[in-house]
C-alpha cells in the first residue's frame, strides 16, 4: 500500500494518498457488491427532512435514521441483514490500528452534487474512546473539523479520493462536518460523487465483532 504524508489536523490523523489508485478502484468494486447486497437509501431525521447524502452499511450494525430516530441497527431498512465488511477494510483498519477490536459497523455515505454533512460529533457508539477510521473516494470535499467543545476554533482540509483519516484520542469526539463536494476533480466514480466510508467499534466491544 501507498503510503502518503501523514497530516495532523486537529488530532486527527489524516493519510495523504494512503490508497493507490488500484487499490481505490478494488475498494470501489466492495463497495458496489455492499450495495448490491444492501442498497443506499435517503434518511431522513426525526422531524422528516431528507439528508443530503444516500447510506448504508456493512457489518453486524448499520447505523440509520428515520422518523423514530438515528440509531444503530442489525438489519437493512428492507430487513436483510447488512453483508459483511469488505475484507479490503478490515485490512487498513489492522494495518492502522492494530491495537484496536475489529470494526462491527462500516457506513457507507454517497454524496451527490451539493449533498453535505453539517458539523457533529460520532457518540452514537457503545464505548466512545474506540477509533474512528474513514476511507474517501470519488470528488474532492472540504472537511471541517474543530474540538470537542462545539462552537471553537475549526480547520478545513481537503478530503481526496484514497484518502483515510482517523479519529482517536482527543480528537475522537471533535465537532467536524463537509461543507461540499467539488464535483468533477475524481474520475473513479462514474456517475461522479464521493463516497466515504467510516469503520467503528459501534456495539460493545468484541460483540459482534466480524
Ligand atoms: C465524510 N466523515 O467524510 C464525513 N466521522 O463524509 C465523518 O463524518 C467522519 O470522516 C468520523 C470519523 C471520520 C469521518
Ligand atoms: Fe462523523
Amino acid at each position: 500500500m501507498a503510503e502518503g504524508p501523514v497530516l495532523d489536523v486537529m488530532g486527527a490523523m489524516l493519510y495523504k494518498g494512503f490508497l493507490p489508485p488500484s487499490a481505490q478502484r478494488a475498494l470501489l468494486d466492495d463497495i458496489r457488491a455492499v450495495e448490491r447486497a444492501a442498497p443506499l437509501f435517503d434518511p431522513v431525521t426525526r422531524s422528516g427532512r431528507k439528508m443530503s447524502v444516500r447510506i448504508t452499511s456493512a457489518g453486524a450494525l448499520g447505523w440509520v435514521s428515520d422518523r423514530r430516530g438515528y440509531r444503530y441497527e442489525p438489519r437493512h431498512p428492507s430487513g436483510v441483514p447488512w453483508p459483511p465488511i469488505p475484507q479490503s477494510l478490515l485490512g487498513i483498519w489492522k494495518e492502522l490500528l492494530p491495537d484496536a477490536p475489529p470494526p462491527d459497523s462500516c457506513l457507507i455515505n454517497y454524496y451527490g452534487e451539493g449533498a453535505r454533512m453539517g458539523l457533529h460529533q460520532d457518540r452514537d457508539e457503545a464505548d466512545l474512546t474506540w477509533p474512528i477510521l474513514s476511507v474517501s473516494l470519488g470528488d474532492d470535499a472540504l472537511f471541517r473539523i474543530g474540538g470537542a467543545a462545539r462552537g471553537g476554533r475549526t480547520q478545513s482540509v481537503v478530503l481526496s479520493s484514497g484518502d483515510v483519516l482517523v479519529m482517536q484520542g482527543p480528537a475522537r469526539l471533535a465537532w467536524h462536518g463537509i461543507d461540499r463536494i467539488r464535483p468533477g476533480t475524481s474520475r473513479l466514480l462514474k456517475n461522479g460523487g464521493r463516497l466515504n466510508i467510516t469503520l467503528r467499534v459501534a456495539g460493545p466491544a468484541g460483540e459482534g465483532a466480524q
